[in-house]
């Protein structure tokens, strides 16, 4: 059996996602939907997908649908998986989730009265090296994880692809800080209490655009998670998630070019956790176009087997409080505890 699913907004980062789909055993893309009639019909070109439609109404009207893959940016999000829910169609939405914890709670709840499942595109921990870096936690081999830092610093210029991310009060916690937590979340589990600190190098964006946090994990671990678009490095990182742990039995630490060492009291270890490349990717963003093949294909899985996603939407409202801890620390000054967001 293969999925029909449509996918709504074909920008910047959509031709990821239809790259993908086209390789995505068990599921593919027959439908487009995007206001912009320019992006519409240039994806429909490239991708050779011919039911286009400019309004997400028509599109759910008209079409029957195994599932929706929502692209657009955070304000569409919420009317969109909610019309996605009134018409029974389990959906993806990228990250991130929502502009506040209320609309979250709400989209989740959309999705549960439907009977619908709900996936947030929340890629990075499916990224190969983050993968491996999981891989050596579970595998007991660095002992008791009682310490972390994950770490993503950079001056790649990201706002000539996605104009937008200037523009926002809120910048690189809502964007970039997002997945780094969720990374976060995903190593060491989930987190009891953070603390920010924030500021804005780049006078010409509007947002903070270097982050520094502090989380108390539930295991015990104290992890750090930094994220700065104002670094400029003698070798430009972009996009890689730098990782340092440490256990009772070793440690670990992911450095750039995906070299990871890995230290027990055997000695010292230094594996190659590059991610593969496919005719489509382009580095450096094959790191991330290798993770929205892999959650995609998780996507199609679970929804054939019944299975609910990794990173479902309840799963994502404890990054999203994450995101909001921060930046009430940030304002603030106080350790937050996720029990009040
Ligand atoms: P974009 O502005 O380039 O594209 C969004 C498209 O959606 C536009 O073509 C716009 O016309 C369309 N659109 C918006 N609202 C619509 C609506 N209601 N109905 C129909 N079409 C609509 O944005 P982008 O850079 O591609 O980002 C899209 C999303 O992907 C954002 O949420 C962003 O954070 C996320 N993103 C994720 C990753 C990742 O690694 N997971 C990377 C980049 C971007
Ligand atoms: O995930 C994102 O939305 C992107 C990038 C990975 C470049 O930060 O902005």
């Amino acid at each position: 059996m293969v999925l029909n699913g449509a996918l709504i907004g074909c920008g910047f980062f959509a031709v990821n996602q239809l790259h993908a789909w086209q390789e995505i055993e068990g599921a593919r893309i027959v439908a487009l939907c995007d206001r912009d009639p320019e992006r519409l019909a240039g994806a429909g070109r490239d991708f050779g997908i011919e039911r286009q439609y400019a309004d997400a109404e028509e599109l759910f009207a008209k079409e029957r649908l195994d599932f929706v893959d929502i692209a657009t940016t955070l304000p569409s999000h919420r009317p969109l998986v909610e019309l996605a829910a009134r018409h029974r169609v389990p959906v993806i939405c990228q990250k991130p989730f929502a502009a506040t914890m209320a609309d979250g709670r709400a989209m989740v709840a959309a999705c549960e009265a439907a009977g619908v499942p709900l996936m947030v595109h929340e890629n990075f921990r499916w990224q190969a090296p983050i993968r491996a870096v999981r891989q050596i936690i579970d595998s007991g081999r660095i002992g008791e994880v009682f310490w972390g830092r994950v770490s993503f610093r950079s001056a790649y210029d990201v706002f000539s692809g996605q104009p937008y991310l200037a523009t926002g009060e809120r910048f690189i916690i809502e964007d970039l800080g997002i997945h780094i937590l969720d990374i976060a979340r995903f190593l060491f589990g989930d987190a009891t209490r953070l603390t920010a600190r924030t500021r804005r190098v780049n006078p010409a964006i509007r947002g903070e655009d270097v982050a520094t946090m502090l989380l108390d994990h539930e295991s015990g671990v104290t992890s750090v998670v930094d994220c700065s678009y104002a670094t400029r490095l003698a070798e430009e990182p972009f996009p890689q998630t730098l990782i340092e742990i440490d256990g009772s039995r070793g440690t670990l630490r992911l450095g750039q070019d995906f070299r990871m060492i890995v230290t027990d009291p055997a000695g010292s270890e230094v594996l190659n956790v590059a991610p593969s490349i496919r005719s489509w990717m382009q580095p450096p963003w094959h790191l991330i176009q290798e993770s929205v093949f892999a959650i995609q294909q998780h996507w199609a899985l679970c929804l054939t087997e019944g299975r609910e996603p990794a990173t479902s939407g309840r799963d994502n409202l404890k990054t999203l409080a994450l995101v909001e801890a921060a930046y009430r620390s940030a304002r603030f000054g106080d350790a937050v505890p996720l029990a009040s967001i």
